[in-house]
């Protein structure tokens, strides 16, 4: 019985791809259409994202998870989450999605408008498809896997096969910069809390997937990936491999937060803090949008990112949860310490963006660009 109705829901995914599909393919709406004022760049920049299937490791070893968890998850580049891409409001964004998989990879940026800059469709394995889009509306979106023309999206985004691109907003102010993406696993080999896997590496469980049960959320891909304990005096170690986020009291902070679900979003708050949202899907201020002051806990639903300002006035600790608590159980949660010796660039892995103005593309990313017309470098970033 639970098979016919998990058979049914998948049937019924599929048929909504078919119909949605064709819909997706012609015209593509215009700046104009989507009233935004901004004011082209002339710079072209290029990123190569190279898909592939990949054991990585989704939990450290804990109480929670004995001998930490491997997955065989699907990658862009190689790791959880894809490279976080970052270009400026009015720059084109040149894509090169290269397949070194055994299986029928895509990409879909949120950050286009119109389905020849927004999707690359099917690339098959061993071959490449380049296209391009231009950043239009600032703020922070997702991208992701679209399988094959949306048969198996579900578990291309469950596996792993999601990432943020920032597109800086002309009026943006500076800021110390973090990205965080929240995602599930559903594990096949996964036994539950304080069992673990005992060494099998798993794969996509979608039992699990379709009746909401995911085993982790991982912080930038893995549980607990910036959170090395829990409890003063009764202390649970998460991760003693744990780095945590540096900042320096009273400086303005800027979050890049990425809910690729599949599934469930994040309900995002800093403990002993407050944060402004700045979504921009609020005009009335300016392109950047002034939406809501001083918030506790902001609603991330899956398919998207959200942009947060905060300062943490006093020295100290805080962290950043999804505040529904079986998540921070699972992993959703990291450390942040406010002191006068953090500096500008001592970002834990795999949470800088390249800033507003940046000779950089990708974070953590060999990174090509093409400015003006001139010819392309490769960088790494800091
Ligand atoms: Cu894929």
């Amino acid at each position: 019985m639970k098979q016919t109705i998990l058979a049914g829901i998948c049937a019924s995914i599929l048929v909504a791809g078919f119909v949605f599909y064709p819909l997706l393919v012609g015209n593509s709406q215009s700046a104009k259409a989507m009233n935004v004022e901004f004011t082209p760049s002339g710079v072209t920049k290029h990123v190569t994202l190279v898909t592939n299937e990949t054991v990585v490791q989704v939990a450290p070893d804990n109480a929670l998870h004995p001998g930490g968890i491997e997955y065989n998850a699907y990658t862009f580049n190689g790791t959880i989450p894809g490279p976080a891409v970052a270009i400026d409001q009015g720059d084109n964004l040149t894509i090169t999605l290269q397949n070194d998989g055994k299986l029928i990879h895509s990409v879909d940026f949120h950050a286009g408008i119109g389905d020849t800059h927004v999707n690359s469709g099917p690339v098959e394995p061993g071959q490449s498809h380049t296209w391009s889009l231009q950043g239009i509306n600032g703020g922070a979106f997702m991208y992701h896997c679209a399988a094959d023309a949306l048969n198996g999206v579900w578990e291309h985004i469950a596996n792993g096969m999601y990432g943020v691109i920032v597109v800086h907003p002309q009026n943006e102010e500076p800021a110390k910069e973090f990205y965080v993406s929240f995602g599930e696993i559903y594990n096949s080999a996964d036994q539950g809390l304080f069992k673990g896997t005992n060494g099998t590496v798993g794969s996509f469980d979608i039992t699990k997937f379709a009746t909401d049960q995911p085993d982790l959320v991982l912080t930038n891909g893995m549980a607990h990936k910036y959170a090395p304990a829990v409890g003063q005096v009764s202390k649970l170690e998460l991760n003693p491999n744990a780095t945590v986020f540096n900042v320096k009291p009273g400086e303005l902070t800027r979050w890049y937060i990425l809910s690729p679900g599949p599934n469930d979003g994040v309900s995002f708050h800093f403990i002993s803090g407050q944060m402004d949202v700045r979504d921009g899907f609020n005009q009335q201020a300016n392109s950047y949008g002034t939406v809501l002051m001083n918030d506790e806990t902001w609603w991330v639903p899956p398919g998207s990112a959200s942009v947060f300002e905060t300062i943490f006035p006093e020295a100290g600790p805080y962290v950043g949860v999804d505040h529904s608590m079986v998540d921070v159980v699972k992993g959703a949660a990291f450390v942040v310490v406010a002191a006068d010796n953090s500096t500008a660039t001592d970002h834990p892995e795999g949470t800088w963006v390249p800033p507003k103005g940046s000779e950089y593309v990708g974070g953590n990313q060999q990174a090509e660009w093409v400015s003006s017309g001139a010819s392309g470098t490769n960088q790494t970033d800091a």
